[in-house]
C-alpha cells in the first residue's frame, strides 16, 4: 500500500485527532491534512468539505482515508493503519503485549478521556472538580503501569502513548480551565520522554493554541451558563 495516500481529516483541538496524527508522524507515514474543526469551536462561515460529509459516519473527527478507503474513529483507525502498513508498528506482534497494549488503550480511553473532556467541556464548578479529581485517580494509576516500565505498555513507546499525548499537548490548559490534579513523577517522567519522539513534534501545540483551547472553552462556559 502506498502510504503517501493518506489523508487525515482532522483538528489539532481534538484529543481524538491528535492520536492519529502521532501515530502517523511517529510511524513516519506520510498524511495529508484537512482541518475540520469541531462544531463546538467551528467558525461560522467555515464550509465542511464534502468528502467529509459524505464519509464520516457520525461527523466526527478523525476520519482518515487510505487510498479509496474511509473509516472514522480513533482507535479502529489506528488498529486500521497498523493492518495496512506495517513499518514502525505501535502494536506488538506477539499476544499477550498486544493484548496488554489494547487493553491499556481501552482503560485510558474509559478513565482518563472522560474525565479530561469532562475538565474542559465542564460548565459548573462542582462537576469541574469532580472531573478534575476523576482524572487525578486516573493518572495515579498510569503511574503505576509507570513503576515497572518506561513506557505505558511494554518497552517500546505502543499506540497506548498515540492516546496519552491528546491529554499531554493540553495539560497546560486544562490547568487553566480548572484541572488541579497533580502530575505524578513517573507520569511527569513520561511527559518528558514522549517530548522526545518523533510524533510528538506532529501534535505539539503552540502557546497560542493552548490560550486558543482555554479562550473557546471558557467562552463555550459562558454562553452554556448565560442559556441555563
Ligand atoms: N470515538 C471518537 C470520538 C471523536 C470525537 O468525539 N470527535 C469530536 C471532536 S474532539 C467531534 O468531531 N465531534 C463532532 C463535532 O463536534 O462536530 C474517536 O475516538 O475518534
Amino acid at each position: 500500500m502506498d502510504s503517501s495516500q493518506v489523508t487525515l481529516f482532522g483538528h489539532w483541538i481534538c484529543p481524538y485527532s491528535i492520536r492519529v496524527q502521532f501515530a502517523l508522524g511517529q510511524r513516519k507515514i506520510a498524511y495529508d491534512l484537512v482541518e475540520v474543526p469541531p462544531r463546538a469551536v467551528r467558525p461560522r462561515d467555515f464550509v465542511v468539505p464534502s468528502e467529509f460529509i459524505e464519509h464520516s459516519p457520525k461527523l466526527e473527527v478523525p476520519m482518515v482515508k487510505c487510498g479509496t478507503e474511509y473509516l472514522a474513529d480513533s482507535i479502529p483507525i489506528l488498529e486500521w493503519l497498523e493492518e495496512l502498513i506495517s513499518t514502525d508498528s505501535l502494536l506488538p506482534e506477539q499476544g499477550e503485549d498486544r493484548h496488554l497494549v489494547r487493553q491499556r488503550v481501552q482503560w485510558l480511553d474509559k478513565h482518563l478521556y472522560w474525565p479530561m473532556v469532562g475538565v474542559y467541556y465542564g460548565t459548573d464548578n462542582v462537576k469541574i472538580a469532580e472531573a478534575s479529581n476523576a482524572l487525578g485517580n486516573a493518572l495515579v494509576e498510569i503511574s503505576t503501569w509507570l513503576q515497572d516500565s518506561q513506557w505505558l505498555a511494554g518497552t517500546q513507546p505502543t499506540i497506548a502513548e498515540a492516546i496519552m499525548v491528546g491529554f499531554y499537548t493540553r495539560i497546560d490548559g486544562l490547568r487553566e480551565l480548572g484541572l488541579t490534579a497533580s502530575i505524578p513523577t513517573e507520569v511527569a517522567a513520561h511527559i518528558d520522554r514522549c517530548k522526545q519522539l518523533e510524533g510528538w513534534g506532529h501534535v505539539e501545540w503552540s502557546a497560542e493554541q493552548t490560550n486558543e483551547f482555554v479562550g473557546r472553552f471558557q467562552k463555550y462556559r459562558e454562553i452554556q451558563n448565560a442559556r441555563s
